[in-house]
Order: structure tokens, then C-alpha cells, then sequence
């Protein structure tokens, strides 16, 4: 079994010279993170090397880095304009970064994408066997998932996204919305930064996906997708040692030679407009305005490294940012200071950890950042514990590393302050704060990331499996079927919402259908089995819908009841006499919540509000309970939250009492119970030992075993009528 790590981008760099490729190994925080895992056993990494590689020199491209243990997929340049710069770099990236007016929803970069997601997992395939277990890294891969999950239902495969995942109103701008979630959803964990994205990727699914949630798990049809924050960490140890090799020591005294009167402010970005360099320039510029006394005293090193430059985005970004670096430098400067050291290049990371040893502040304000690295780096080099670091909040590090100062990149003020307040902070409060963050760095490094993402990885796939030993097909329908088979005197209680028949907006909607009656008639057919339709519904309902079949009802969860041929009794001593103070006051809710309306049964009240707008609805559930829960335990009733209903009945009436007192004097040999609703858990807990109790949604329960709707609950029923059922789908 082997780890199969597929992204973008293999960690490491091609060089041609002279018609000759050379392979250096890249130094990226997640080659060094992962280099463990891939480096070792038979592990392999799957992605493009980075250069276009003619065809006839891709074999010889293919050995050198299977030496490596990394296994190419070749992109042609028409690919990497589409697929990459295309819809990765200019939808998928502005819009996940708020950026919705720089996206350019091209056709063709879809296409593309699509096309380039199938042809990494065809590589993928070449290389992988059944038990693997495949990490996936990226936005660039989101369709992924599910083409392998297509090919190889039963691999284990995780995916990390390192750019946050936008809320519901800014996703579901994109035009291949659902595709691109349904694409995610073939992983069984999916892992992002924070838990802020983990939130809005659980929202935006059940939204726009036919999946429900519970906790931080997505139910999709058969299986179980957990979605949790691993928030990523860098080589500590690599960073903290580094700063005291010979080296990086030159490098730094090369560096502070000459400003010693100076403090120095650091800021390392890609180019990018995420990033918040033209306003990390204005706030240096209002801080020069406001505060010339530190005109001479200070001087801010910008590096931006150069980044997607054939994007016109980010082409335009790095005029804006020549000129107004040129601008404030011919405003400000004297003939031995200038304020800005700008350097559009990137360096090797010895000089970086000089810069990190040497900067007295740095000042990391993007306008939204998955993480953020650099801010971690500049942590992990101060082995002093001097240093102060101003952080963006908008940046997923900012959720970590909370004693830094903390600003709004928009508040180009709050930027400017911060800058003060760091340059005045006493040594110990800067120790304090740079102390916290540090045990906070070394911690969570990029191992503990790994590991984490790892094991729960495995915990995932494991209580997946331990699952499906409870879902009732397959080998369980064949142990229900055979108990079936073997007994006489059966009975089956069978829920009517959510286990006969699926959901509807209109409850009214629900009536059931031919193939229902189809199966319940043939369920009766056989002597040996009695049906008892037990359901939350109006007795009048059932009656209209079942009154004509030999079969028992049980109706408003146990209030009303009508065995064959009998007329429907209720039970003795129920009082109504709360309805209307209750009902007056629902309406004040009703009123409040377009798409909510109450439905009233002999017994109970309901609260309904499926049509009600997502999240309100809710919202507003929540409220009756916590407003109303008092009230409605003085007048005997139970407040009962339901799917998307709220109902109040009498504390005397539940399933479970009503299936026993059913049950009462009877010896039945075999006994089965179907529901989906948490009104049914009292019919699961009532029934005596030795019953069969099946849970519809695989959500936690008190039965046995589980199938996933309706249409399997039907499948299950007509394979035990009889065996010329059993082909029916
Ligand atoms: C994405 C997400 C998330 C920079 N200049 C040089 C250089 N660097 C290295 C830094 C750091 C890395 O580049 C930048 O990482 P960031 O995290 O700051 O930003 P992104 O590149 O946008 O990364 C981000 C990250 O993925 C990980 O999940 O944190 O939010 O946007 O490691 O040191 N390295 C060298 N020379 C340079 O000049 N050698």
C-alpha cells in the first residue's frame, strides 16, 4: 500500500541547458512536508513537471524522475493556457479570493479543465493500485475526485484545498457550480485551512448538492464525506536552524551593514493581487505623511516574486506597483535613504532567512490568504523572540496566531497604527507575544500537518467500513431475508415520510404512488405478514390514503389508531385545549418567515418550514424551541424538531408507546421497523429484542442497521415479498 500524492505541480524544478534536462528537487513547503511520505516506501507524487516537454523526450523525462519516485503528466502549452491560467488562475482563484469581477468565465477554460482533470487521472491510474491512499492538493484538481471515485469506487482518497473556499453567494457565481462540488465530493476527506472554509463548503454543498449534513459530515447517497480544517504549518526546525548557518550569518551582517539606525520592515509575496501589496504601499505612504519623524528611520523591504505574469491581471499589478514604488521613493528620498527597497525576483532562501533574522517588523496584510507561510517563517527565524508581525486577518493564519497585530487590509489607518505600535512595542512585550506564536509555529509544524491529515484520513475509511456492515443490503438484506423466510407471524411497522415515499415541498404532495401500493399489496398478500403504517401524518390522511387496504394504521404518532376493518379509536384522556394559545403564537413566527406555515392535527400543532428560505427557517426553528420549550413542558406537551417541522403534541403520545401497546398480547416471530425521523428512535428503542430496526439516512441511531431512502427501503421490501420480486429495481 502506497501513498499516491497528485498536484499541479511535481516539487521540483526542470532546467534545460544546452538541450540537457537537469532535475533539482524544490525546497516549497510542501515537498518538505510531505518529502517524508513520498520519499520513502513506494510512495510516488503524480504532476506536471513544469515545462513543456516535446514527446519525444518525454520517456527520457519519465525515467529521470522515476528515480525520484515522482511520475510526470505531460501538458502541452494550449493546456496550461487553458486549464491553468485559464480557469484555474483566473476563475477559480479570483473568486475564491472575493475577486468575482476579475473572473473571466471562458467555455473553453471549463473544457479544458475538465479534460486536464481526466488526463491526471489517467496518469494517476497508470501508477496506483487498489489499496492506496491518494492525497490530492488543490483547486487546480477539484474534478479529481470523482473521476477516480468513478473508475475505483472503493480507493481512499483525501483532498487538500491550500486557498480558502469562498461563502455560498460568491461560489455559486460560477457557472459549473455543482460540478465542481460534485467533482470534490468523490473524496472521503476533504481538508482546508480553517474552519471558516470548512463552514462555508459545508453550507454551499447542502445547498447546491442533494446531500444533507450533520456535524461535519456530508451524507451523499451511500457514503460518508468528512470535511475538516488542517491548518498548514512550515518547517520550523529548517527555518530556525537556518539562521544560524555561516551563511545566512554573512548574509545578515552584509545586510545590516549601513543601517544600523534604521528599523527595517519586511514584506515577501508572490505577485499577487490577493496579496494587498498596492494598499500595504499606501498605508507605508499615509505612515510617512502622518508621521514624518520616521522619515530616515525606517525602510520597508517589499520582495515580490514573480508570479503568473502571462495573466494581464497580474501584469497590470506589477505596473501599478513600478509606479507607485517610484512615485512615494521620488517623493521621499534623500541622497543616502530611500523608503521602499523594492526587488520584483525571487532569491534563494538563505538571503530570506536574513531578511527574516534581520527585519525588525513584518508586515503581512493580504486581502485574503488561504494561509500564509511567510508569516510563519518570519516566526520560526526569530530564534531572539524580538520582532513584531502584523497580520492580516483575512489571512487563515491570523486564526492561529493571535497575539500578532492584527489588522483589516482595507483599513489602510489600522495598517498605519499597527506599523507604529510595532515600531514603539518594549522588547517584552515583543518577546511575550513572539514567544506564544513561536510554540504555537513549532507545534503545528508541517509534519503534525501531514500526520493529522493522515490518520484521519484512515479514521475516515475505517468507520466507512464499519458503517457499511450496517447498511441492510447486500449481506444484511440476506440475513433479514432469510429471518424472513423462516417465520410465520410477521409484522412490519413501516414510517410513511422519508421511508415509503421521498420528501416534497408541498406535504400534501406526498400521496403515494403505484409501485407503493404495488408493494404493500403484495406485502399483504402473504397471510403471514401484518403492515402497520405508522406515522406522524393526520389520521384523516392515512385513512384517505390507506383506508381501503388491509393494513393497521397508526396515525399523529400514536393518538389515533384503526386496526383492519375497525373504526379509528384515539386515545382515552388527550386534551386540545392548548392549541390555541400555542398556535397564536406560532403565528407570530409564521408571520416572520415566508415559505412557513402551521399544520394542525387533532393532537399535535406542526411547525412546517421546508419552503422557507435556507437558514432562516432554521434560524427561526431554533428560536421556538429555546422561547417556547418552558411553556410548552407546563402544559404536558413535547416539543418534538423534526425534518424541517417543529411539532407539538401531548407528552402521552409517542411511536414507541403506541408499536408496544400495538404489540400487546401479540407474539409476533419476526418483527421489523423502517423510519427515518427521530420519531422513530422510539419505536427502535421500544421494540423487544431480537428486532430487526432499520434507520433511513445514515445518521446516528438506535437501529440496527441502515439504508440510505426510500428507493432502497422499497428494494429491500419487494426482495423479501417474493422471489419474483427480487429482480425489481
Ligand atoms: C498558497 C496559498 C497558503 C517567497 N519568496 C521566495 C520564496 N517564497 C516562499 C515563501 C513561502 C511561499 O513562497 C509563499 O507561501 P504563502 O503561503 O505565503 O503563499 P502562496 O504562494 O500564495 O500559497 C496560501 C499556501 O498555498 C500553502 O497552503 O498558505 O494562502 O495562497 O514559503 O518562503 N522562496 C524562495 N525565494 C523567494 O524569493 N526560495
Amino acid at each position: 500500500m502506497k501513498t499516491v500524492i497528485i498536484s499541479n505541480r511535481l516539487p521540483v524544478k526542470i532546467v534545460e541547458e544546452n538541450n540537457q534536462y537537469t532535475i533539482i528537487p524544490s525546497e516549497g513547503g510542501l515537498a518538505t512536508g510531505l518529502g517524508d511520505v513520498y520519499k520513502t516506501g513506494n510512495s510516488i507524487w503524480v504532476g506536471w513537471p513544469g515545462i513543456e516537454v516535446p514527446e519525444e523526450r518525454q520517456e527520457e523525462v519519465t525515467q529521470k524522475l522515476a528515480e525520484l519516485n515522482l511520475s510526470p503528466v505531460f501538458l502541452t502549452q494550449e493546456e496550461i493556457n487553458l486549464y491553468y491560467e485559464g480557469f484555474s488562475n483566473e476563475v477559480l482563484w479570483p473568486v475564491f479570493h472575493y475577486l468575482v469581477t476579475y473572473a473571466h468565465y471562458e467555455q473553453s477554460y471549463w473544457d479544458c479543465y475538465k479534460s486536464v482533470n481526466h488526463k491526471f487521472a489517467k496518469s494517476a491510474l497508470q501508477v496506483l493500485d487498489m489499496k492506496d491512499k491518494i492525497w490530492i492538493q488543490d483547486y487546480q484538481l477539484m474534478l479529481l475526485p470523482e473521476i477516480l471515485r468513478e473508475k475505483r469506487p472503493n480507493l481512499t482518497i483525501g483532498f487538500f484545498q491550500h486557498i480558502p473556499f469562498p461563502s455560498y453567494e460568491i461560489f455559486r457565481l460560477i457557472p459549473w457550480r455543482e460540478e465542481l462540488l460534485q467533482g470534490l465530493i468523490g473524496a472521503d476527506l476533504i481538508g482546508f485551512h480553517t474552519y471558516d472554509d470548512v463552514r462555508h463548503f459545508i453550507s454551499t454543498a447542502t445547498r447546491l448538492l442533494p446531500v444533507n449534513s450533520s456535524s461535519n459530515v456530508l451524507n451523499s447517497n451511500d457514503r460518508q464525506i468528512v470535511i475538516e480544517a488542517f491548518p498548514m504549518g512550515i518547517d520550523f526546525e529548517k527555518f530556525s536552524t537556518l539562521t544560524d548557518t555561516e551563511i545566512v550569518r554573512q548574509e545578515i551582517s552584509n545586510f545590516k551593514n549601513g543601517k544600523e539606525d534604521v528599523k527595517i520592515i519586511l514584506s515577501i509575496d508572490r505577485l499577487d493581487y490577493s496579496k494587498g501589496i498596492l494598499e500595504r504601499l499606501k498605508a507605508i505612504e499615509l505612515l510617512l505623511q502622518m508621521h514624518p519623524e520616521y522619515i530616515g528611520k525606517i525602510e520597508l523591504f517589499m520582495i515580490v516574486v514573480p508570479s503568473r505574469d502571462t495573466v494581464p491581471k497580474y501584469n497590470e499589478l506589477r505596473e501599478q506597483i513600478d509606479q507607485f514604488v517610484g512615485n512615494l521613493n521620488a517623493r521621499y528620498r534623500s541622497m543616502d535613504w530611500i523608503p521602499v527597497n523594492y526587488f520584483y525576483r525571487s532569491f534563494p532562501i538563505e538571503f530570506l532567512s536574513a531578511l527574516y533574522s534581520s527585519a525588525d517588523v513584518c508586515l503581512v496584510t493580504p486581502m485574503r490568504d488561504g494561509m500564509n507561510l511567510v508569516s510563519k517563517e518570519y516566526i520560526a527565524s526569530r530564534n531572539n523572540e524580538d520582532g513584531v508581525l502584523i497580520l492580516s486577518e483575512m489571512a487563515g493564519a491570523s486564526k492561529e496566531l493571535t497575539e500578532a497585530l492584527i489588522v483589516n487590509p482595507n483599513n489602510l489607518g489600522d495598517i498605519m497604527e499597527a506599523i507604529v505600535a510595532a515600531l514603539r512595542m518594549p522588547l517584552n512585550d515583543q518577546k511575550r507575544r513572539m514567544k506564544a506564536m513561536r510554540a504555537t509555529v513549532e507545534k503545528f509544524n508541517i509534519k503534525h500537518w501531514v500526520n493529522n491529515f493522515i490518520l484521519k484520513l484512515n479514521e475516515v475509511k475505517e468507520s466507512q467500513k464499519s458503517l457499511l456492515t450496517k447498511h441492510a443490503v447486500n449481506s444484511v438484506n440476506e440475513i433479514i431475508a432469510v429471518k424472513y423466510a423462516e417465520t410465520h407471524d410477521r409484522v412490519l411497522f413501516l414510517d410513511y415520510d422519508g421511508t415509503l415515499v421521498g420528501f416534497t415541498g408541498d406535504i400534501d404532495d406526498a400521496s403515494p404512488d403505484e409501485e407503493l401500493y404495488d408493494l404493500i399489496e403484495n406485502l399483504i398478500l402473504d397471510n403471514s405478514n401484518t403492515v402497520v403504517i405508522i406515522s406522524g401524518r393526520r389520521h384523516e390522511t392515512l385513512e384517505s390514503w390507506f383506508g381501503h387496504l388491509k393494513v393497521d394504521l397508526i396515525a399523529e404518532h400514536g393518538a389515533w389508531q384503526r386496526k383492519q376493518g375497525e373504526q379509528w379509536t384515539c386515545l382515552p384522556l388527550l386534551t386540545d385545549q392548548w392549541k390555541s394559545e400555542i398556535r397564536t403564537l406560532l403565528e407570530t413566527y409564521t408571520d416572520r418567515t415566508p415559505g412557513s406555515f402551521i399544520e394542525e392535527k387533532s393532537f399535535s400543532l406542526v411547525w412546517h418550514y421546508r419552503k422557507a428560505e435556507e437558514g432562516l427557517g432554521e434560524l427561526r426553528a431554533n428560536e421556538i424551541v429555546s422561547h417556547m420549550k418552558i411553556l410548552a413542558a407546563d402544559k404536558g406537551l413535547q416539543l418534538m424538531p423534526g425534518n424541517k417541522v417543529i411539532e407539538f403534541k401531548n407528552i402521552e403520545v409517542n411511536k414507541g408507546k403506541a408499536a408496544l401497546n400495538w404489540l400487546y398480547n401479540k407474539h409476533p416471530d419476526f418483527v421489523m421497523a423502517l423510519g427515518d425521523d427521530h420519531t422513530d428512535e422510539d419505536i427502535f428503542k421500544a421494540l423487544p429484542d431480537g428486532s430487526i430496526t432499520v434507520k433511513v439516512g445514515n445518521n446516528l441511531s438506535e437501529a440496527k442497521y441502515y439504508l440510505n431512502d426510500f428507493k432502497e427501503v422499497r428494494k429491500l421490501l419487494w426482495s423479501l415479498v417474493k422471489e419474483e420480486f427480487v429482480e425489481r429495481d
